[in-house]
């Protein structure tokens, strides 16, 4: 396993995490529409950490 340590903890759209942590990251939409979001650790998306974003 890769400790959050070992990686960049904040990007402009995008946070890691160690587990017990909380972050927070701002995004303004610009368009009513959908938006996928996933986790990009290896294994993390088919292991299902995404979602989709609604904006409506
Ligand atoms: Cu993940």
């Amino acid at each position: 396993m890769v400790s959050g340590a070992d990686r960049p903890h904040h990007e402009a759209n995008a946070l890691t995490l160690d587990p017990g942590q909380s972050g927070e990251l701002v995004w303004t939409f610009t368009h009513r529409d959908a938006l996928d979001f996933a986790c990009t650790l290896p294994g993390h998306y088919e292991a299902g950490m995404k979602g989709r974003f609604v904006i409506g």
